[in-house]
């Protein structure tokens, strides 16, 4: 009986520290934000004010910094999109795997994500070198602690997925490829949609998107409790180390309501932050960081 409890506080513990984010990278907004592919009109969200965006930016990294150091590499002007660094690369501890974008226009991105990877002495692999058709965007993959998730989109393919495979088979956790469900629903990214609070809760909207990913991803059946929100927006969410919830500032009451509540009971810190100027290039909270395990 002992050593089974033993053997569970052990399993925790490891788990807990898989957790413990001990890094965040992160790149200023290029002059040339407002040429980024957006899904939005111009009309109906109004043009991209630079100054702005890089104010609402500066905020967010604050707030990463009050928990964690963060690296803010300088702009890419090339780059209208670089900002979005969580699509350059999937790291799980250690172990990282640069990507080949979805989209041509963002696949030069990832080279100076590489070089800080590796001066950081991650082991690096690249899915450029991997595999000659394989495409992923950060963004659909999703690591909770006990699962990566990986959606299918318009950004990430079959191969992508294997690459992924391939690169994280050795971690203890299982590798869960979502279908592709999201079509239409306008949700570019499977974390534009879901988010992990924790390695056993995940933010998700309520109606039939959300109905769908949470299907395709068997969130229940393999023990995650879902919270579910009206806001699509605040279910993308940055949690960091357990501890801190960053999520996007909106005028949704119920999903403020439930998210303080949510943290309340898992004692985590909550700061919403208002990133609308990125969100009209369908950038979300958890685009502009990839925080890291090392
Ligand atoms: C794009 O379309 O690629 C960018 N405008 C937005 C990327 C947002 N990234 C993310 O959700 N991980």
């Amino acid at each position: 009986m002992q050593c089974l409890s033993i053997s569970i506080f052990r399993q925790q513990l490891y788990r807990s520290r898989r957790s413990l984010h001990s890094i965040a990278l992160s790149r200023e907004i290029p002059a040339s934000f407002a040429s980024a592919i957006s899904t939005h009109s111009k009309d109906k969200d109004g043009p991209i004010s630079i100054p702005r965006a890089r104010k609402q930016h500066s905020l967010y990294l604050e707030k990463l910094r009050e928990r964690i150091p963060a690296i803010c590499l300088p702009a890419l002007e090339d780059y209208p999109d670089s900002v979005f660094v969580e699509d350059s690369v999937v790291a799980v501890g250690k172990r990282a795997l640069i990507t080949r974008q979805g989209h041509p226009t963002r696949r030069g991105e990832v080279d100076s994500i590489q070089t800080v990877l590796l001066q950081l002495g991650m082991e690096v692999f690249d899915m450029r070198k991997l595999s000659k058709n394989g495409l992923c965007d950060g963004g659909d993959c999703m690591y909770t602690g006990r699962h990566l998730f990986v959606g299918l989109s318009d950004r990430t393919n079959e191969e992508g997925c294997e690459v992924l495979r391939q690169t994280f088979e050795i971690i203890d956790e299982e590798i869960v490829i979502v279908p592709q469900v999201m079509q239409g629903g306008g949700v570019l990214h499977l974390k534009s949609a879901v988010s992990h609070i924790d390695n056993e809760t995940i933010l998700a909207p309520e109606g039939s998107v959300g109905d769908k990913v949470l299907e395709a991803m068997q969130a229940e059946r393999r023990g995650y409790q879902v919270i579910r929100l009206p806001d699509t927006l605040a279910c993308n969410a940055v949690s960091i180390s357990n501890s801190a919830l960053l999520v996007q500032d909106n005028n949704c009451k119920v999903s403020r309501n439930r998210l303080e509540q949510i943290a309340a009971t898992k004692n985590m810190d909550i700061e919403f932050i208002d990133c609308s100027e990125l969100a009209k290039k369908d950038g979300a909270l958890t685009c502009c960081s990839v925080l890291l395990n090392l």
